[in-house]
């Protein structure tokens, strides 16, 4: 049985006269409305309507597209790979419960849909797959490859995970077999000692170089060309490391980032020579893990190249749910004043963890989902009040990649009163960052694809420019969401898919989806 449809080309079109389609492009115009706030004298706020103008150029060919992560003998590197050739394939597979075939659940361009409209006759919604919104790529296409400090094939990477069912295993094994990951760079200071015993497939050099650089540069070119691919995007989902010190003259400034490579200093991190080097390729690059890779000047170095960088950090399970949960309560007018969540797991990523430097750079990721909750509520918090908020993280090796997520939620209502929410989240930590893996694949190469200016009256074609190099837009599938300097940080999660769904709306020239339905309330 096939699991996954083949995307339909252009599910729907747009009849609209600020729409034209071509056969390569959509072009849009589009009204972008906003409400601009300035506060008189006397405290009070006068709003207005704002308008403006954008012209929207999107990409229809869609390209042959390769991911390349780091860390791809890993739990989540074995478990996405496998996951995309069983679906590719269209697997079945016994499972105690009976035959399970491959989807992409998790995924919210593969499994979720989007409202697309109203049906002019029965007035009901039509909802429309996700990425049927915009002509994107379909994961089945992808072509996975990578690095590793591991050597191990992904065959047996799969097994040392303990993720996947035996019967699947048994089906993709050969494929996986065959897939070895590129040898990668392993500074012993920045992950955990005790990873220490799996560094068997390094580059030379124990220290940032320029020649790691290189090589990384070079394995990207060579994995494009061998593949015929027409694009690739590099995602870290290697061990989380430790913060790097933020230090003047060495990585402040994109020219001392590249100066202090050159010159292997001790606080240049693995993840940020990846990153420099696939922004140098002007391949986008993405963080999975909360470690600050994109230390100042790599942010710099991305901007001065129009390179697309993402991150920090999968939001898979406990911080999605609290991105969700405490959206809800603030936004219920409840006034939520502690949050303690636990976690214990025992895969590798739970022994990397049990390191100090890199739990607190978990820590660090976990604890500032809430604030910009927090702080849009004025009527339950004062300036600078904020809910308790703890996060531990224990290495249990028994429980394998089965995290357990324990949660207590307590809050104060009505005159009083108390509400304690308690919440035990079990499950394979993997099968939920693989979807995330593929989203953010998915949605950072159709940023590649998209284009806009200034409304040109004219109709002119010469001024078209890329979204910011920061991709902001990755924020749901990122625990500590990136964003271009001096802009707010949206941890909402209901806010964060609003801005994907209608920033995807917008580049087809459709409204945003206001569910006001007036439609079915004034007749
Ligand atoms: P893992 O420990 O199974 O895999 C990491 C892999 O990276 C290992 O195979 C290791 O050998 C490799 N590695 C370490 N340093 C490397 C380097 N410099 N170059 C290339 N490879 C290197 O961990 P897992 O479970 O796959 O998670 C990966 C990362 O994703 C971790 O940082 C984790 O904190 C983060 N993450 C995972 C989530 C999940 O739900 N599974 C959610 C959020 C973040
Ligand atoms: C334990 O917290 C290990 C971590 O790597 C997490 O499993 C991972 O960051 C996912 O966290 P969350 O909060 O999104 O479930």
């Amino acid at each position: 049985g096939c699991a996954t449809k083949a995307p339909t080309k252009d599910l729907f079109t747009v009849n609209s006269p600020n729409v034209r389609y071509t056969d390569d492009f959509i072009n849009t115009k589009y009204t972008y409305r906003t409400t601009a706030i300035t506060q008189n004298a006397d405290g009070k706020y006068v709003a207005a309507p704002k308008e403006t103008l954008y012209d929207f150029k999107v990409d229809r060919k869609i390209p042959k597209v390769g991911v390349m992560l780091v860390g791809w003998g890993g739990n989540n590197g074995s478990t996405v790979t496998a996951g995309i050739i069983a679906n590719k394939r269209g697997l079945v597979w016994e499972t105690k419960e009976g035959k399970q075939s491959a989807n992409y659940y998790g995924s919210v361009m593969m499994g979720s849909t989007t409202k697309l409209g109203t049906d002019s006759k029965t007035g009901k919604e039509i909802n429309i797959p996700f990425h049927e919104l915009l002509p994107m790529v379909h994961p089945n296409d992808l072509v996975v490859g990578g690095w590793d400090i591991s050597g191990m094939n992904l065959a047996d990477a799969m097994d040392r995970a303990k993720v996947l069912e035996p019967t699947l295993k048994g089906l993709v094994r050969k494929e996986m077999a065959a897939l070895k990951p590129l040898p990668s760079i392993y500074y012993p200071d920045f992950i955990a000692a005790n990873q220490e015993e799996r560094a068997d497939n390094v580059l030379p050099g124990t220290k940032a170089s320029w020649d790691h650089v290189e090589q990384i540069r070079k394995d990207i070119r060579e994995f494009k060309s061998a593949n015929g691919l027409d694009k690739v995007i590099v995602q870290w989902t290697a061990n989380t490391e430790r913060y790097a010190d933020i230090l003047e003259g060495v990585n402040d400034t994109a020219e001392n980032l590249l100066q202090s490579i050159k010159t292997g200093h001790d606080e240049v991190s693995p993840s940020t020579v990846f990153a420099v080097a696939s922004i140098l390729e002007n391949v986008p690059f993405i963080n999975g893990s909360p470690q600050n890779t994109f230390v100042p000047g790599a942010i710099k170095l991305a901007e001065q190249h129009g390179a697309f960088i993402g991150g920090d950090d999968f939001k898979s399970g406990q911080t999605k749910m609290k991105s969700a949960l405490v959206d809800f309560l603030i936004n219920a007018g409840i006034k939520l004043t502690s949050i303690a969540s636990y976690n214990h797991l025992g895969n590798n990523d739970g022994m990397n963890l049990s390191s100090q430097k890199q739990f607190r750079s978990k820590e660090i990721s976990k604890s500032n989902v809430v604030d910009d909750m927090v702080a849009a509520n004025t009527v339950l918090y004062k300036e600078g009040e904020h809910p308790d908020h703890t996060v531990v993280i224990k290495y249990m090796p028994a429980v394998g990649d089965d995290k357990r997520a324990l949660d207590e939620y307590y809050a104060e209502i009505f005159m009083g009163g108390h509400q304690t929410i308690s919440i035990f989240n079990v499950c394979e930590d993997s099968l939920l960052a693989s979807p995330l893996i593929i989203d953010l694949v998915l949605v950072a190469e159709m940023m590649t694809r998209i284009q806009w200016k200034a409304h040109d009256a004219e109709g002119g074609d010469d001024k078209y420019s890329g979204f910011h190099s920061v991709l902001s837009i990755l924020s749901y599938m990122l625990k500590a969401p990136l964003t271009p300097s001096g802009t707010p940080v949206i941890n909402a999660l209901a806010k964060q898919r609003a801005a994907l769904t209608n920033i995807f709306r917008a580049c087809v020239g459709l409204e945003p989806e206001s569910d006001m339905t007036l439609e079915h309330k004034l007749f």
